[in-house]
């Protein structure tokens, strides 16, 4: 099988393409990847050589490029990683969230129809659902929970979800979603809220929490997003939706508290910053589709999996060190520092 992962050298579609390299090395993989600030080919160094692992450097909105990378190389399976993913950068400048994020899904999904993929994978988001109330714990994002975006990034993902979904029903395309809550975990860009604490606490530097820290986000395992993303395109049901979640709820301030002490840094390094417009209350994932119908279960809790990451981090030191001395100093001083 060829299976062309696009965005893989971001956080998420790195961790999948070292997966399924590893676990499959009777098929091939392509990861095609823009490289954008967010895309690192330093994530790729332990499957590189590897003979089923390509990259191709692209852009998924430059119609041209795919069309033609699709007739040259006929990809059995599409899975669709690559997108701007921060929701903070979206509020400050929405219009690259519409060109990549929706834009080069359709042009994913064009490619798709024209040469006959046999099954091409949406990897979407639990923000699609918009949030749910602090005070209505018994309340969970389901797969029938109607699309409610709050921001210019949630808008895009859930416009290519519906464009992936009216693709299916239109021209037959073989199409899946998979919904995931916040994933954690190895290679994680900085400017994210668990990899910011880690480099930041390291280096004895302040936290910045947006509003109160009553935020609630719903944390899975990046391992296990990736088991769930190779059980759906191999065995989910095509023009369906699954959600991917782990029952993992914390407030951003236990995240914040659990990370500090784990470090054994003090909690005075926590600041209150001013809050994210338009921030979301509270995520949280009901997976029992998945489950249910496909077996998926997770491997890491949060209380297991956030040693394992921070572990990672002070091991590899190299590769964020390397992002947060770059252009990145920049971003943080224009995002928390001049505000
Ligand atoms: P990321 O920002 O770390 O990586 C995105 C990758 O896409 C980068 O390598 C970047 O270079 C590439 N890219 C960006 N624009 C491109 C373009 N026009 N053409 C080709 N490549 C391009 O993001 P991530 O956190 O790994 O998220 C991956 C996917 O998973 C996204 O679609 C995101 O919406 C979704 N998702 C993320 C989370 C999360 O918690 N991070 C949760 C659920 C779903
Ligand atoms: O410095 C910070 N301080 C802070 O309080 C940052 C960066 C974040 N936060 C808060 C905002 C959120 O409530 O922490 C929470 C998590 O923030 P992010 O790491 O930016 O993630 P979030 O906005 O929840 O979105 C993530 O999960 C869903 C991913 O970035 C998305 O791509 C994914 O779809």
């Amino acid at each position: 099988m060829k299976i062309l992962v696009t965005g893989g050298a971001g956080f998420i579609g790195g961790n999948f393409v070292q997966y399924m390299v590893n676990k499959y090395p009777e098929d091939q993989i392509i990861n095609l990847d823009a490289l954008t600030y967010a895309g690192n080919l330093e994530t790729l160094k332990s499957v590189e050589d590897k003979p089923n692992y390509k990259f191709v450097k692209g852009d998924i909105a430059d119609r041209e490029f795919i069309m033609d990378l699709f007739e040259k190389e006929r990809p059995d399976v599409v899975v669709n990683f690559a997108a701007e993913s921060h929701v903070d950068r979206s509020i400050e400048d929405p219009e690259i969230f519409v060109k990549t994020n929706v834009l080069g899904t359709t042009t994913l999904l064009d490619a798709s129809v024209k040469y006959g993929v046999k099954r091409y994978h949406q990897v979407s988001t639990d923000e699609v659902y918009g949030d749910l109330p602090l005070d209505r714990p018994d309340l969970f994002f389901t797969e029938k929970t109607p699309l409610h975006t709050s921001s210019p990034y949630s808008s895009a993902k859930a416009a290519a979800d519906l464009f992936v979904q009216a693709y299916h029903r239109t021209y037959g395309l073989p199409t899946t979603i998979s919904r995931c809550s916040n994933n954690y975990g190895p290679y994680h860009f900085p400017e994210k809220l668990i990899p910011l604490i880690i480099s930041r606490a390291l280096n004895d530097e302040t936290i910045p929490v947006y509003g109160t820290g009553e935020n609630v986000r719903d944390w899975l395992h990046v391992h296990d997003h990736c088991t769930a993303i190779d059980l759906i395109i191999r065995n989910g049901k095509v023009g369906e939706v699954y959600n991917v979640g782990g029952h993992n709820e914390r407030t951003n301030l236990e995240v914040v508290k659990t990370v500090l002490k784990a470090l054994d840094k003090p909690e005075s390094l926590i600041t209150y910053v001013t809050d994210r417009k338009g921030h979301d209350m509270r995520y949280a994932i009901d997976p029992t589709k998945l489950e249910r119908e496909l077996g998926w279960e997770p491997e890491y809790t949060f209380d297991t999996g956030i040693p394992q990451t921070i572990q990672w981090y002070l091991d590899n030191k190299e590769w964020w060190e390397n992002i947060i001395s770059g252009e990145y100093q920049n971003y943080f001083k224009e995002m928390y520092v001049d505000k």
